[in-house]
């Protein structure tokens, strides 16, 4: 009879659980539908807010990280390598773009950076020198125009150690946009968050051309060629 109690109890403590995870669940779905409003909604002002930031977690089948190798399967034929360059020269971490069906799959694995979000993008110039100014604006794949700009990705968020992973998938340019452009591209970290043109308009009516063209993500702290 005791043993049959317990098991009751279980029963009815696991069930309630069930329900209290399941009721997060539903709000933050719905989070996510308010997300994906129209883009007349006024942004918002909670600071760092950026887009859905997938880090830390396992990198999908055949993504580099994966223990797929390079090649390896029909999907990831198609793949650019580079090791990211620090602002004082040293390597800061490296990038992989992988081609996967009708998206590219960008991991990347940084280190040596200060804690907190910072602005990722692929430039439109196959440069790192200096600070980094080399890799002139952001790449906009070929007929492309606006906002957001095929360059730009989810921000890296750096932990307290420094160091950072990410992998984002991203349909705004292929692997072969990168490869047959004439000046290459770049990618690029910058010192601070990227703020997306999310301006709200008590601050001002609309984003100027500055955040538009950069995010607002201050100075480049890695660059990487993509060739
Ligand atoms: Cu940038």
């Amino acid at each position: 009879m005791a043993l049959l109690s317990r098991r009751d109890s279980q029963t009815t403590r696991s069930g309630r659980v069930s329900l209290r995870v399941v009721a997060p669940m539903v709000a933050i779905a719905a989070a996510g539908l308010t997300a994906c409003s129209p883009p007349n909604q006024e942004a918002s002002d909670v600071p760092g807010t950026t887009p859905a930031v997938w880090t830390g977690m396992p990198a999908p089948a055949g993504a580099p990280g994966s223990g797929g190798q390079a090649g390896e399967g029909a999907e990831s034929a198609d793949r650019i390598n580079t090791v990211l360059q620090g602002a004082d020269g040293k390597a800061a971490g490296t990038a992989t773009f992988v081609s996967n069906g009708d998206t590219v799959i960008v991991t990347v694995s940084a280190h040596g950076l200060q804690p907190g979000f910072h602005g990722l993008h692929v430039h439109s110039v196959a440069k790192c020198e200096g600070d980094f100014t080399s890799a002139g604006g952001h790449f906009q794949a070929e007929g492309h125009t606006g906002h957001p700009q095929s360059g730009d990705l989810s921000s890296l968020l750096v932990r307290q150690d420094g160091t950072a992973d990410l992998t984002v998938t991203t349909d705004a340019f292929t692997i072969k946009d990168l490869q047959n452009k004439g000046e290459g591209t770049a990618l690029v970290v910058h010192s601070g968050a990227d703020n997306f043109g999310n301006i709200p308009t008590r601050y001002a009516p609309a984003p100027d051309q500055a955040t538009l063209d950069t995010g607002d993500a201050g100075s480049r702290v890695a660059c990487g060629v993509l060739k």
